[in-house]
């Protein structure tokens, strides 16, 4: 008897479920008898078994899959190295075409070969191969050539080593710290195949807010494990370190970079790591950044900071990830604080450093401008760091597919050297030649069962994953695949399912923060709105920082009359953030303070635009519910129920942002709420008061 399989969300995008479509079905199954893979390694293994399990499943057929002996309808696996045949059938220049990672799919003769100049870039292609095969692309004549634009395309987890994770909405860490090294978990190969096949190849295992323990013996003999079960599918583990570490295990007085005996240290640190782990790949650094350590305290910069670690690692061959997350108390404007502190440092960083910088000037907030130092490090690497996490989209109950926003960033224009120069172009090298290049996902993935928490939390994954490895990828093709691998091919499931995820993210900042506002959460566990946030520690912790509603109008103004904050873009950004009438709607209070009664495009003032995009936020989430529901049929029932309530949830949440936003800021505005519009349910102190009481989902905060 066959069991019904449980869609726990454990596979997430590799379920392999049967092909069922059967004129698709019958032309796999005649092109496809075996599988031969050639060359012997822990990688080889890896894509032996990938195979072993998939292809009987997709094809309902047995697959012979074995190492060597070419035969008719084979898939060939192997580099030109390895087998003599595979080396007659491509030419060097296809070869070079694909560095170290790229790979090629194509027919040759009666047969599909999969070749790549490395065992990774095998494996790599392998699982393009099974992704043609699970979203029903036709085989027949296949040609696919594919590398990756960016070097280094990691994954950075904030694991403590208690096993919270902050941001973490998906239970606790999947690292079994307690268990390592002796217990080599499963899971981490089932983490690994699934970041893999996405073509990533780097991952930070512990929280930016580091523990100084992640450097002592005793873990780093646990990341041993970790790393050999990573290996085999390319990925390289990193480490963020905490700056005091010299001092904290290392028993010295000082942690000032510039000491003889702190470089010693970290020299000496870093051979004792790579005579543990080999192909260790380096460190992230979050330094002097809301409370962590870092060379500050020594009179010391960001670059005199990250050289230090810079020149412990360059023997060993691997680099330091500067992050380029920082603001200080005293700043009059936060937008200004990261370009402020580092474009003066370009040119002063060591070859093998990279700056992380977040992709908008705040903080992964639902829509931000790009971040400045985007079109300004010329001299330095810098890299893009996005969250897949959703600290600031309502942890894992809201549904909101990122793909959107990823996009937007990577598709924006610096103009850093004239037309064309756009966020994807500077972060892969291709406008200021960097040395090394590298996208970050922070991710937060636990041990729920299905990784994520939200179903769709998966997708945002997949997404970064695979804009990592080509930024030029369009978010709903994305999509669509995600979709027909996590849940179905059939066409009316894709076309509605791919909708609601590509509405989803502009939903999210409807019904919180639209045209341009930011930061309105309630402090410190970021779900709830409370816009009405006053009298904090730090002024920029606090909501009415950001929106500075009065009487008059709202928004900041960061143009010459405030912060000019706007001074940082390259022209013409500049001269068009410089006026209301040429900013993009969507970003307008990002840049400016403006009349309650401005007046929009729509013909709108700007109280009545402010108060359509929170309503419209609501009814876009109500259209989803009814999306879903419209294709309960077509999918199990288990994911059905989950993801619906999930979207009452969701609702309700909504409407409350909403309610909360729209009355507040009504309490300034002294406008009416638009006829036709529902009314609030309640007043505004009753939407304050529900602050004190809401529970929040999140292990972290409580
Ligand atoms: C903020 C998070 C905080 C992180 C910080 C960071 O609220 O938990 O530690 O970013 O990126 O978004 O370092």
């Amino acid at each position: 008897m066959e069991v019904e399989r449980v869609e726990d969300g454990y596979d997430a995008w590799l379920r392999y479920v049967p092909v069922t479509d059967q004129k698709v079905l019958n032309a796999y199954q005649n092109e496809i008898d075996a599988v031969a893979i050639y060359g012997d390694s822990p990688t080889m293994n890896a894509i032996f078994d990938e195979f072993s399990e998939a292809l009987p499943k997709l094809l309902s057929k047995r697959v012979s899959v074995q190492k060597g002996a070419i035969a008719k309808g084979e898939v060939v696996v192997s580099t030109p190295a390895n087998s003599e045949w595979v080396s007659d059938s491509i030419t060097k220049d296809e070869m070079d075409a694909i560095g170290d990672e790229g790979y090629i799919i194509k027919k040759v003769s009666d047969k599909i070969l999969i070749t790549a100049n490395t065992d990774i870039g095998l494996l790599y292609g392998s699982f393009a191969f099974l992704r043609e095969i699970q979203t029903g692309q036709p085989i027949d004549n296949i040609a696919i050539t594919s590398a990756p634009k960016v070097k280094l395309r990691m994954l950075n987890h904030w694991d403590n080593l208690n096993r919270v994770v902050e941001r973490g909405y998906a239970g606790l860490s999947i690292w079994d710290w307690g268990r390592l090294p002796e217990y080599n978990d499963p899971r981490y190969t089932d983490y690994a195949r699934l970041t893999s096949s996405l073509g990533l190849n780097g991952t930070v295992v512990n929280n930016v807010n580091a523990d100084p323990r992640m450097l002592s013996d005793q873990f780093l003999n646990k990341l041993v494990t970790i790393a050999g079960a990573l290996r085999p599918y390319g990925i390289k583990v990193f480490i963020s370190i905490n700056y005091q570490a010299p001092i904290r295990i290392g028993g010295l007085k000082t942690a000032d970079p510039l000491n003889e005996e702190v470089k010693e240290w970290w020299a000496k640190k870093a051979d004792e790591i790579y005579a543990l782990i080999p192909d260790f790949g380096g460190f992230l650094v979050k330094a002097d950044s809301e409370g962590q350590p870092g060379p500050f305290k020594y009179g010391r910069d960001h670059a005199q900071g990250a050289n230090v670690l810079a020149d412990a690692l360059a023997p060993h061959g691997s680099m330091v990830i500067w992050r380029a997350f920082v603001y200080s108390p005293e700043q009059y404007d936060r937008f200004r604080e990261a370009f402020d502190e580092f474009t003066p440092l370009d040119g002063k960083f060591r070859d093998n450093v990279l700056l992380q910088v977040k992709n908008g000037p705040i903080d992964f907030q639902p829509r931000e401008p790009f971040s400045p130092l985007f079109g300004a490090m010329k001299q330095t690497n810098t890299m893009l760091e996005l969250q897949i996490t959703q600290e600031y989209f309502g942890f894992a109950n809201h549904l909101a597919y990122m793909g959107p926003l990823y996009e937007e960033v990577l598709d924006t224009d610096t103009y850093a050297e004239g037309e064309g120069s756009t966020v994807g172009k500077v972060i892969s090298g291709e406008i200021f030649g960097y040395d090394y290049t590298g996208m970050a996902g922070v991710v937060n993935l636990g041990t729920d069962r299905n990784w994520t928490g939200h179903p769709f939390v998966q997708s945002s994954w997949y997404a970064f994953g695979r804009l990592a490895w080509d930024y030029t990828l369009p978010a709903d093709e994305i999509a669509e695949e995600w979709i027909r691998m996590t849940f179905s091919n059939d066409q009316e499931f894709i076309s509605t399912v791919k909708d609601m995820m590509m509405n989803s993210r502009e939903a999210g900042v409807n019904y919180r923060m639209p045209l341009g506002l930011t930061h309105l959460y309630a402090q410190g566990h970021h779900y709830g709105p409370a816009p009405w946030t006053v009298n904090l520690p730090r002024p920029d912790w606090t909501a009415v920082y950001y929106h500075k509603a009065d009487k008059e109008g709202i928004g900041f103004d960061r143009t010459k009359t405030g912060s000019n904050a706007i001074e940082q873009y390259n022209e013409p950004l500049k001269t068009q953030f410089s006026s209301p009438e040429t900013t993009p709607e969507e970003l307008l209070l990002w840049f400016h303070h403006l009349s309650w009664d401005h007046e929009m495009n729509s013909g709108n003032t700007l109280w009545e635009e402010l108060v359509h995009k929170y309503y419209a936020g609501v009814d876009e989430i109500r259209t989803m519910q009814k999306q879903w529901d419209s294709v309960k049929d077509h999918m199990d029932e288990r994911r059905y129920h989950f993801v619906k309530a999930l979207l009452e949830i969701q609702e309700r949440d909504a409407v409350r942002w909403r309610n909360s936003s729209v009355l507040y800021f009504q309490s300034f505005s002294n406008r009416p709420i638009p006829d036709g519009l529902e009314k609030p349910e309640h007043d505004l102190n009753y939407y304050i008061g529900l602050e004190k009481t809401e529970y929040i989902p999140d292990p972290w905060y409580n």
